[in-house]
């Protein structure tokens, strides 16, 4: 891969709305990726491999709980800084951001939010530091747009739960020493379960043969009759609003992450158009090529304003659920076709690893689907704005 010579664009002048903070915390991660994730991220998505070194620098820059408090390991930060690290990490690469969302939203947010005290201490340092990475199990092999249908259950057994059922889908879980894990109680109630490696009869068997965040690894969640203890359950908050209120956080920093990727593409293909020479002129003076990057950098400086105030609500905690899903359905097709219409700039060029587009564009067809398939969200905005629930 060619060397990382990333120009971040700001057209409107977005800088002037963070504070000297977010400026710190956002070029902190800026410069680690191009430091540690640009030289190694296309032989590793290439073999499918993730790249286990890249988590001591992830925990540091923050990306492990940004917004968790300090006195459980976390960065303590705003949800803005929380944005702008998992942009960068996505600048990057989506997979390595998809190993930050899931270590910082959906593991840690729900023990920091649901769990009791002594949980979080057990847990959420060790999480922050990343000497233990987790996984979150919600999607099943015939429930994934309807979680509510989840079949995946325990019982109580006097001293302990005795959990049953599979998941499927599962970032990080080839190698998570910690799961939280949605299931069913005996009154078809929905709680979230800590469940741990070296459980008997829990296993994690790793998915192959993806063609889009080869640098994540994916698995499956298998629990056979899995005796987990009863301190395990997280007491504080149940129902599938539990479990989809952690998916809030990790969509917004989604919202975030999808503008890093489009960055990425725009930043290449306005580069690369006015240096490859076609017919004695730079393609970049061509008006085909030109409306290509005019529209580019327009939509990535709507969806930047749109993030950032969605960024201001959230620290006001009024952001939505409505509104998160339309920040990351926007910013997610936003990103899609900017990597689609930057690989036809560069040629062919465009589909060889030596630069970054084919792997954005790839690893976007995920993003457009988890946390929320792009048709999902859409019914969600549908349903606010209508009153009207096209689910039932
Ligand atoms: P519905 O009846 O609407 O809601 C059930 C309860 O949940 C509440 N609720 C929410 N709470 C917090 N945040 C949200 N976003 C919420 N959405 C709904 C709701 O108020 C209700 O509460 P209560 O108290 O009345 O019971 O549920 P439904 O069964 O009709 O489903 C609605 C639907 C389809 C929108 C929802 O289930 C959904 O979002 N489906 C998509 C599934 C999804 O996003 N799965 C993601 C799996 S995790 C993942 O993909 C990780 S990828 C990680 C990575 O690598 O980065
Ligand atoms: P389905 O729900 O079967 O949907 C198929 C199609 O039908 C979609 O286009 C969808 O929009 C459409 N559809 C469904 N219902 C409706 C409707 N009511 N109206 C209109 N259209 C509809 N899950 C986790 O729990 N944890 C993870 O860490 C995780 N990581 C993932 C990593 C990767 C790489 C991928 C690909 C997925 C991951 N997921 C994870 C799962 C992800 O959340 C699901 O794939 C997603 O929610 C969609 O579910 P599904 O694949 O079962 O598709």
């Amino acid at each position: 891969m060619r060397p990382d010579l990333f120009e971040a664009p700001d057209y409107y002048n977005l800088d002037a709305l963070l504070t000297d903070e977010h400026k710190l915390v956002r070029d902190a991660a800026r410069q680690w990726v191009k430091r540690e994730v640009s030289p190694i991220i296309e032989e590793y998505s290439q073999k499918a491999k993730f790249p286990k070194q890249l988590i001591k620098g992830l925990s540091e820059i923050g990306a492990f709980g940004s917004y968790i408090p300090l006195e459980y390991g976390g960065a303590g930060l705003d949800q803005i800084s929380y944005g702008l690290i998992m942009q960068e990490i996505e600048r990057g690469d989506s997979g390595i951001r998809s190993t930050a969302s899931v270590q910082s939203s959906l593991v840690m947010y729900p023990i920091w939010k649901y769990g009791n005290d002594t949980q979080r201490k057990k847990y959420l340092p060790k999480l922050a530091s990343g000497e233990w990475m987790g996984c979150f199990g919600l999607t099943e092999p015939d429930h994934g747009s309807n979680p509510s249908g989840m079949v995946t259950n325990f019982k109580d057994k006097g001293d302990h739960y005795l959990l049953n059922g599979a998941k499927m889908w599962i970032s990080n879980a080839p190698f998570a020493q910690v799961a939280v894990v949605w299931a069913k109680d005996e009154n078809e109630r929905v709680y979230g379960l800590i469940v741990e490696r070296g459980m008997e009869g829990f296993t994690t068997p790793e998915t192959h043969n993806k063609w889009s965040l080869r640098a994540s690894a994916t698995g499956e969640l298998i629990f056979d009759n899995v005796k987990v203890p009863k301190a395990n359950l997280l007491p504080n908050k149940s129902g599938l609003g539990a479990a989809l209120g952690c998916l809030d956080s990790a969509r917004f920093g989604i919202a975030w992450g999808a503008i890093g990727a489009a960055m990425d593409c725009y930043d290449t293909a306005l580069r690369y158009s006015k240096e490859r020479m076609q017919f004695g002129k730079p393609i970049a003076q061509f008006q085909l090529q030109q409306k290509k990057l005019a529209e580019m950098i327009t939509e990535i400086t709507k969806a930047q304003l749109l993030t950032w105030r969605l960024g201001v609500l959230k620290n006001e905690e009024k952001a939505t659920s409505a509104q998160i899903s339309m920040a990351k359905r926007n910013n997610v097709e936003m990103a899609i076709n900017i990597a689609r219409e930057a690989r036809q700039i560069l040629g062919g060029m465009g589909i060889s690893g030596e630069y970054s587009i084919m792997r954005h564009a790839m690893n976007l067809e995920s993003v457009i689907t988890y946390e929320g398939t792009h048709d999902i969200h859409l019914l969600i905005t549908g349903l606010d704005i209508t009153g009207l629930n096209a689910f039932k």
